[in-house]
């Protein structure tokens, strides 16, 4: 199987047969691979080749560690279009899962310059600030932190934000979700941020931040989410 006169180093060459194991589901998902030391003897090589391979396919997410247990097969991440302006609800719904929310805080406050300034806010206007964790079939894959001006929806309570805060802004309120724009970034998590998403220290996560308008250009929220890297890939359809 491995081709020790070839130019690609072992431990990719043992990388990519663990890999098509995954991909044609021979190794299944939530189920324990081979242990390095099996994998170690079958293949003939060190345990060091073996352990380089399994940590690159983890730190690309098909396998997960669990501490004195074994290497596992990842569920595949998540794959989000780029190119539509759909809520975390309508993303989950779409794909078959369950979305739930769990609210971490709910405060009315008169928010910080840049905040105010994103949602054409007079200096004492107050914002809702809303922190949530969101799950698709009970399994955390983002936090987010909405900024929403509360002169646009002064009647938001905690029942409307266990819900969908995009159904309450059409079918509730009756406004028209216009446009957005939207930028990412990779981060380090936060402490604070990893015990809700259940990551350990240090992990990646997948910062989004969004600014939304309804018809006319008015902004109605400013979001911030963090979402788990190993759960979720971002794709857009780019054409010449
Ligand atoms: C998505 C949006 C967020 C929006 C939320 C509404 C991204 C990066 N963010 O999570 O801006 O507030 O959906 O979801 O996609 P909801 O209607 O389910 O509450």
């Amino acid at each position: 199987m491995l081709d020790k006169q070839s130019p690609v180093p072992i431990y990719i060459q043992i990388e990519e047969y663990l890999k098509n194991q995954i991909l044609q589901g021979d190794f299944v998902i939530g189920v324990a691979i081979p242990s390095e030391r099996e994998l170690t003897e079958s293949f003939g090589v060190s345990r060091m080749t073996v352990r380089q391979s399994i940590t690159n396919l983890v730190n690309e997410g098909l396998l997960y560690r669990e501490k004195g247990r074994g290497t596992y097969v990842a569920t595949p991440k998540i794959e989000q279009p780029l190119n539509g302006l759909t809520s975390f609800t309508e993303d989950m719904l779409s794909r078959g899962m369950k979305p739930s929310n769990k609210l971490i805080s709910f405060k009315k406050i008169i928010p910080e310059k840049d905040i105010a300034r994103e949602l054409q806010l007079d200096k004492d206007e107050e914002v809702f600030v809303v922190k949530r964790i969101r799950y698709a079939d009970d399994k955390p894959m983002a936090i987010e932190r909405s900024y929403l001006p509360v002169k646009l929806v002064p009647e938001l309570d905690l029942a409307t934000i266990e819900g969908s805060l995009y159904s309450y802004i059409e079918k509730d309120k009756r406004l028209v979700i216009s446009h957005a724009t939207q930028c990412m970034e990779a981060v380090l998590v936060k402490k604070e941020d990893a015990e809700l998403l259940q990551v350990y220290m240090p992990s990646a996560v997948l910062m989004i931040e969004r600014i939304s308008y309804l018809t006319k250009g008015i902004p109605f929220e400013i979001v911030r989410s963090a979402y788990r890297a190993d759960r979720y890939k971002f794709i857009s359809e780019i054409r010449r």
